[in-house]
């Protein structure tokens, strides 16, 4: 089975309702390509404001986040109830942003990611090694530890994307290369044939992210293992529509 071509937009912690106005405008008038799965990510506060003003049928809003319990006395954290009340299906979980400034372990993110898919919310799933871990050549090793959390919890993969976003080329404009990321997603694709099974590394949408911008998206979309993008800055600029094109 061919893999559909996906295109997330993280856009993260940005936005006033003008300026989201602005971009789902520009979306709702753009040509896109009917054979890509597009999910935008914004900031919780504006889930239900830019679902209501797009217009685009095959474009879904996700969470940038979802908590691994019911509702309750969780503080600042969202439930996939209230993501679901909103006809939220999508969010991401363990970008490194989060890992890292929020200090979320491997285990924390793989007990997320098993929750929500449990409540009905699919995932897009980051993973990806810093620029130290690359230079000591233990970027493999790194990423299948990682998805070695990920696979101790969870059995079923069809709702999960993964993303592969190396750290030192997130919003630096360091964009990896297409080998490197061709290495790193090939190498996610055979440990899910070794570790999950042969359906799982087939269908499964391995992203890449970090840097990707409308000039880098062509190359990187034609390697065999790319099957879209993860997009953080320029999911907030008009050039996301070229990226959202950039399999044809
Ligand atoms: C990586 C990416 C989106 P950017 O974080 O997840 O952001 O495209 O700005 O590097």
């Amino acid at each position: 089975m061919a893999r559909k071509f996906f295109v997330g937009g993280n856009f993260k912690m940005n936005g006033t309702q003008k300026d989201l106005k602005a971009i789902v405008d520009n979306l709702n008038n753009a040509q896109l390509d009917s054979n890509v799965e597009v999910v935008i990510s914004p900031p919780a506060l504006y889930l239900d404001f830019v679902k209501q003003n797009l217009n685009k049928s095959n474009i879904e809003v996700g969470a940038q986040n979802v908590f691994n319990k019911p509702n309750g006395a969780f503080t600042g954290e969202i439930s996939a109830s209230q993501l679901q009340d909103l006809g939220i299906k999508w969010t991401i979980l363990g970008h490194s942003e989060r890992r890292n400034e929020l200090g979320e372990s491997d285990e924390f993110v793989a007990s997320k990611t098993k929750y929500a898919l449990d409540n009905g919310i699919s995932v897009i799933w980051c993973c990806g090694e810093s620029k130290d871990t690359r230079q000591a050549g233990e970027t493999i090793k790194f990423v299948e530890n990682q998805l070695a959390a990920l696979a101790k919890e969870i059995s079923d993969w069809k709702n999960v994307v993964i993303a592969y976003e190396p750290i030192w080329a997130i919003g630096t404009g360091l964009v990896a290369t297409k080998e490197q990321a061709q290495e790193v997603h090939a190498a996610i694709r055979a440990w899910l044939k070794q570790n999950v099974n042969d359906k799982v590394a087939e269908e499964t949408r391995i992203l890449y992210g970090g840097s990707v911008n409308a000039k880098n998206c062509k190359d990187l979309a034609k390697e065999a293992d790319i099957d879209g993008f993860l997009v953080g800055g320029a999911s907030l600029k008009p050039e996301f529509v070229d990226i959202i094109n950039s399999n044809q």
